[in-house]
């Protein structure tokens, strides 16, 4: 995967999106049964992670300079590995740590500048999140760099979640004329990632089979060699 560059402000981002999409980790502190989210990054680039999503979120979410801390830090491993750092919804803190990008789902996209965020994050990675054909189109039309499809099963990870989408929403978003780079969410393990794959995604992003595994660098591999070769 090529590397991102320290600062590619004026340019879109130069590597292969679709496959730094491959093996995309998302996670915060709360995610990490009780470990240390360093640790547990460590372990999952290890095993074959090719994207990170910093997404502090959830009971026990960490506020205020503890959670800007902890972002730098992973921004910190990420920057070490090569990987690509995103951060979930806070377009400030994205600034501030000058993340590789930021993901934003429909409800923060309802209350934001559609077409300003674009130009916010020139140079940086957009995601989007979309549940149907049509928020997919406007993810487009928002000048998304990729699409964050789901749930696409069951998930205990974001309560507010939708209703579960399967993989049949990506063939759907495909068959729409959606060629965005773009990766299934929600509830996706080892077992389920091939039905998301086959479905027209370019990747899975996964929370819990990687950041709640016993052996996260060991479930991170698993993802992986489902793209080897
Ligand atoms: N968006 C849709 S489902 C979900 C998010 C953030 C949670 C995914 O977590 P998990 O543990 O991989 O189901
Ligand atoms: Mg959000």
């Amino acid at each position: 995967m090529a590397l991102m560059t320290e600062k590619a402000a004026d340019e879109r981002y130069a590597g292969n999106l679709r496959e730094a999409l491959n093996v995309y980790f998302v996670m915060g502190s709360p995610n990490c049964g009780g470990r240390n989210p360093a640790a547990v990054l460590r372990a999952a680039i290890e095993g074959g992670v090719t994207l990170f999503q910093f997404r502090e979120k959830g009971p026990g979410a960490l506020q205020g300079q503890e959670r800007t801390e902890l972002g730098r830090k992973l921004l910190g491993v990420c920057r070490q590995a090569g990987v690509p750092f995103i951060v979930n919804d806070d377009l400030r803190l994205a600034e501030e740590l000058e993340a590789d990008g930021i993901h934003v789902g429909q409800e923060d996209l309802a209350q934001l500048d559609r077409t300003g965020l674009r130009q916010r994050f020139k140079g940086r990675i957009l995601g989007i999140s979309a549940h149907n054909p049509a928020e997919a189109r406007e993810a487009v039309r928002c000048g998304a760099d990729y699409i964050g499809a789901g749930p696409m099963y069951a998930t205990a990870t974001k309560p507010d979640a939708r209703a579960v989408q399967g993989p049949g929403i990506i063939a759907a978003m495909r068959a729409d004329g959606i060629t965005l780079p773009l990766a299934g969410i929600g509830g996706i393990t080892p077992e389920g990632a091939a039905a998301v794959l086959a479905a027209g995604a370019d990747g899975v992003a996964v929370i819990s089979a990687i950041g709640g595994a016993g052996d996260p660098r060991e479930a991170a591999r698993r993802f992986s060699r489902l793209f080897a070769g």
